[in-house]
């Protein structure tokens, strides 16, 4: 078997884990990214067989998703609460249950679900687990497009290489309608203090630190899945 096919395997059984967890009459925040997709084609399969559900997508891909396989969608002006989010990570601290997210470019709808959420269940393969956030991997900044290369100032002041997101030699656009900058601050040894810096600049509208909002984390392994609960 291929690394990626492993790999695959890995995420579609913490997938089907977070899947078997949605019952019946539940209010479910569909996240974004590859494992959440698995999530949301087992989700649409049971609502096939009768399951009844309604989703609050966190983005327009997984909204197109959604509306493609029969998943039956709703918003918050319907729904206030959400019972329990599925999501990915692309970072997750072991000790705290810390993430990153938002490489894939929607972690203000995503984090905006989870905040609504009473449970956050995120699926992820196990190369997605680490002692430290940060290293190499960018954290993704939401910043308003407007001045932003006054923002990517403020925030490489904080110690970091911003860098703007690009998509097509262009700027790439959120759902939102915001431009990402990823910023490599190496090892990040105290989130919750990065998290309150980013949020005290003007124009940064989100960050991709996720804390005391992910419930259960669901890593596929290559012996099943192991779960890990905050
Ligand atoms: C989307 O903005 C991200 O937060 C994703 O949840 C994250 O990138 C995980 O995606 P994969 O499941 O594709 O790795």
């Amino acid at each position: 078997m291929t690394a990626s096919t492993e790999r695959d395997r890995q995420k579609r059984a913490a997938a089907m884990w977070a899947a078997e967890a949605i019952e019946d009459g539940m209010v479910v925040g569909l996240g974004s990214g590859t494992t959440a997709d698995m999530a949301i084609e087992v989700l649409a399969a049971r609502v096939a067989k009768g399951l009844r559900i309604v989703g609050i997508p966190t983005s327009e891909r997984t909204a197109a998703l959604a509306r493609n396989l029969g998943l039956p969608l709703t918003d918050f002006a319907a729904h206030r609460r959400i019972d329990i989010a599925i999501d990915g990570a692309d970072q997750v601290k072991r000790s705290t249950l810390e993430l990153i997210k938002g490489h894939g470019g929607a972690l203000l709808r995503e984090k905006i679900v989870a905040s609504a959420s009473d449970r956050m269940i995120v699926v992820v393969d196990e190369t997605k687990l680490v002692d430290q956030l940060g290293g190499k991997t960018p954290l993704p900044v939401e910043i308003a497009n407007f001045g932003w290369q006054t923002v990517l100032d403020r925030l490489a002041a904080l110690g970091c290489k911003p860098v703007l997101r690009l998509a097509d030699a262009k700027p790439f656009v959120t759902d939102g309608g915001n431009y990402i900058a990823d910023c490599v601050f190496g090892q990040i040894p105290d989130a919750a203090a990065l998290h309150d810096r980013l949020s005290r600049i003007v124009g940064v509208i989100e960050n991709g630190l996720f804390i005391g909002l992910a419930s259960t984390i669901v890593v596929g392994g290559n012996n099943g899945v192991e779960i890990m609960d905050r």
